[in-house]
């Protein structure tokens, strides 16, 4: 009755949104929720997260911290006395998991942004370390691609606000014309939007910004920020219900694949 979470930093408001999530809906089923936190050095501290629930008896565990799929597969395999379900993964990998499409909003965004006349695209993905935010600037370049299309400059951040205000600047000295700038999530963007008042740029009059993830605060941002909307509250209420239902040997254990879509605000025009 004791349901494990491993968690990348709960600083960050798309963990922490899925977090409270999954003891919501673990809770409603009778669960306790222990969670592990981990931070820098990821395989050596999730296997000390994990060992850590394991003498606390927890025989399930959802591990949502970003993993390239043999990463994933060999932690999986290593500990085969607990049920291990991924949530930041490639959705395709063999592991137990529910993950977001990462292409399908990716596309939306160039598509939206493109028909609405824009050519010059900037991108500041997330942090290079991240599988998650590899495949959504992988998405970008495709799309953008199709459209014969080349971003005029990439850079990335680490996630924070912060990394956001830094990436802006410094994609405006880089290449200051671009009119079209998406980022890898909801955090980095609030820290561009920021960064560009204080510069004087209009958004959307100027350059457009579309971030990534609709966590609860982005509609709030200023302007109301036009996103990718992941449900996470969603992924969390699925990790719940199908960690719940595979047992260990049989093979219950499907995994999902949930949509991401865009939500247009008013940070593009
Ligand atoms: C991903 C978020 O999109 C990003 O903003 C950041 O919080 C990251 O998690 C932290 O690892 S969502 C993940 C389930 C792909």
């Amino acid at each position: 009755t004791t349901l494990g979470l491993v968690t990348t930093s709960l600083a960050l408001h798309a963990p922490s949104q899925v977090a409270a999530a999954v003891k919501r809906y673990a809770n409603a089923a009778d669960y306790q929720v222990l969670i592990a936190m981990i931070d820098e050095n990821v395989n050596q501290s999730l296997q000390d997260c994990i060992n850590e629930l394991k003498s606390q008896r927890v025989d399930k565990v959802i591990i949502n911290v970003p993993l390239e799929s043999s990463d994933a597969e060999h932690i999986a395999q290593e500990n085969d006395d607990i049920l291990c379900l991924f949530l930041d993964v490639d959705p395709y990998s063999a592991v137990f998991n529910v993950s977001f499409n990462p292409a399908d909003g990716t596309r939306a965004s160039v598509k939206y942004l493109y028909e609405q006349g824009h050519r010059e695209f900037a991108l500041l993905a997330g942090p290079e370390q991240s599988v998650s935010a590899n495949l959504r600037l992988k998405s970008w370049l495709d799309t953008l691609e199709s459209y014969r299309l080349k971003p005029v400059s990439i850079s990335h951040g680490n996630w924070d606000a912060q990394s956001g205000y830094n990436g802006v600047l410094q994609l405006l000295r880089e290449a200051p014309d671009f009119s079209a700038l998406l980022v890898g999530n909801d955090q980095m963007a609030l820290g561009v939007l920021s960064a560009l008042h204080q510069r004087g740029v209009s958004v959307p009059g100027q350059i457009s910004v579309i971030g990534y993830d609709d966590t609860y605060e982005s509609a709030f941002f200023h302007p109301a920020l036009t996103t990718v909307s992941l449900d996470l509250d969603l992924q969390g209420k699925e990790a719940v219900a199908r960690i719940l239902l595979a047992s260990e040997h049989d093979e219950q254990r499907s995994s999902s694949i949930l949509p991401a879509r865009l939500v247009v605000r008013s940070s593009t025009g």
